[in-house]
């Protein structure tokens, strides 16, 4: 636990916050799957000088002095993340995924183009276009789908129906709740058919790309990948956007993220970046990608097993979307319970789902936290087991009192590592 000597002098309420949270994290499993615990070394760099420079412009190219280690930092950074990700050119400066998107769009589109991404309900994700956002309002955004919920094969079939008839600028392949592998070389060769730019939005399994558990979209000819950091990246809040070999497409995206979209880059967040990047390009980073997929897995086969729906039949990756509907319980009834015994996840719509936003039909869940913490698939198949316990009896306060001390010599058992190298 970190000491906030600072704080705890000055601010009371603040202190009291964080030691809140520094509680809560430790004595609860983390399952929701965009997040992920980093090492003390990112908590460094984040909380660093950096925090106090401004540095408009790019490096060896800004606006003001007193540049000489924002420069250096921010060159380790894109250096790190073009080896990781095996691309030319890297912009590490976009706050998060939802500016990372909306800078590919403004500096690849004018207003009225059209982007073909996926449907929210089947998997895709705010920022490819739903009608909420900002984006959506500027750009035409259309949608394919998956042909079928129970195996999560994408229709292509009406992805070039719609491709050819539509005419997108830009094919976007990414989600933030789909759990199958991607064909990648499907997309390419129907964005090359219509003359679209590929993107792919790679939020959640960017880390599982970086550590070679996942197919690279650059291998298959995407163009661009977007991704935040801080998900299975284990790196610190923030995002960043990648081109695999296009100097003119990479000048455009440097122009939309400054001076288009964004001031002052967060040099402490791009910190913490460079050192999260150099933990990743470490051979222990793929073992822990290979565990967090291995751990999916083994979550899977239990609730395969006790008959719970599992949207895309299952999973390829770090997430998992159960149908609760057979377990007679809602999603938003799901997460409130979990939250009682220490389990953390979110609920979410499935597929076309009958019900509303706010209290859908499923769950989402996944392991890039609980395989940081050292989670195997002994405790992973174990943790399932206590959350379909949990979810049939929901009503049972000594069922739920004793599944929370499991919880609690779990994570006693494996406590959140400083260290990631
Ligand atoms: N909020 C993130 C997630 O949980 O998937 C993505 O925006």
């Amino acid at each position: 636990m970190q000491e906030y000597k600072y704080i705890k002098d000055q601010d009371q309420d603040v202190y009291d916050a964080l030691i809140g949270e520094e509680n809560r994290e430790a004595t609860g499993l983390e399952l929701i799957p965009s997040e992920n615990y980093v090492s003390r070394a990112v908590f460094e760099a984040n909380g660093s000088v950096f925090q106090n420079k401004y540095s408009e412009g790019y490096p060896g190219k800004r606006y003001y002095g007193g540049q000489d280690f924002t420069d250096a930092v921010e060159r380790i950074a894109q250096d790190r993340a073009c080896e990781l990700f095996g691309c030319k050119f890297a912009n590490v400066q976009s706050l998060s995924g939802a500016p990372a998107n909306l800078a590919v769009y403004s500096a690849l589109l004018k207003p009225g183009d059209t982007v073909l991404g996926m449907d929210l309900s089947h998997g895709g994700h705010l920022t490819h276009g739903h009608p909420a956002t900002h984006p959506a309002k500027i750009y035409n955004f259309v949608t394919y789908k998956m042909k079928d919920p129970d195996t999560g094969e994408i229709d292509f079939d009406e992805l070039r129906e719609v491709a050819l008839k539509e005419k997108p600028k830009i094919i976007l392949a990414g989600f933030s709740a789909y759990s199958r592998e991607l064909p990648y070389e499907k997309f390419v060769e129907i964005a090359k058919e219509v003359g679209a730019i590929t993107v792919a939005d790679m939020a959640h399994i960017a880390g599982l790309i970086a550590g070679k558990a996942l197919a690279n979209p650059f291998d298959a000819g995407f163009d661009i990948i977007t991704t935040t950091t801080h998900k299975t990246l284990r790196g610190p809040r923030g995002g960043m956007i990648l081109v695999r070999d296009d100097a003119d497409m990479y000048k455009k995206i440097n122009s939309a993220v400054f001076p288009g979209l964004q001031g002052g880059p967060h040099m402490h967040q791009i910190a913490g970046k460079a050192v999260a990047f150099g933990e990743a390009l470490s051979p222990k980073f793929e073992v822990y990608a290979k565990q967090v997929l291995l751990n999916a897995k083994a979550m899977e086969a239990v609730f395969l097993r006790e008959g719970v729906r599992l949207m895309g039949g299952g999973t390829d990756n770090h997430l998992l979307l159960a149908d609760l509907t057979a377990l007679d319980i809602s999603g938003k009834d799901a997460q409130n319970v979990l939250d009682e015994v220490g389990i953390t996840l979110n609920k979410n719509s499935i597929a076309d789902d009958p019900r509303g936003p706010m209290d859908p039909s499923g769950i989402r869940f996944g392991t890039p936290a609980i395989t940081t913490r050292g989670f195997g698939e002994e405790e992973c198949a174990k943790v399932a087991e206590l959350m379909i316990e949990v979810l049939r009896d929901k009503d049972n306060q000594e069922t739920k009192d004793r599944v929370r001390e499991e919880i609690l010599g779990l994570c006693n058992q494996f406590p959140i590592p400083d260290s990631h190298v």
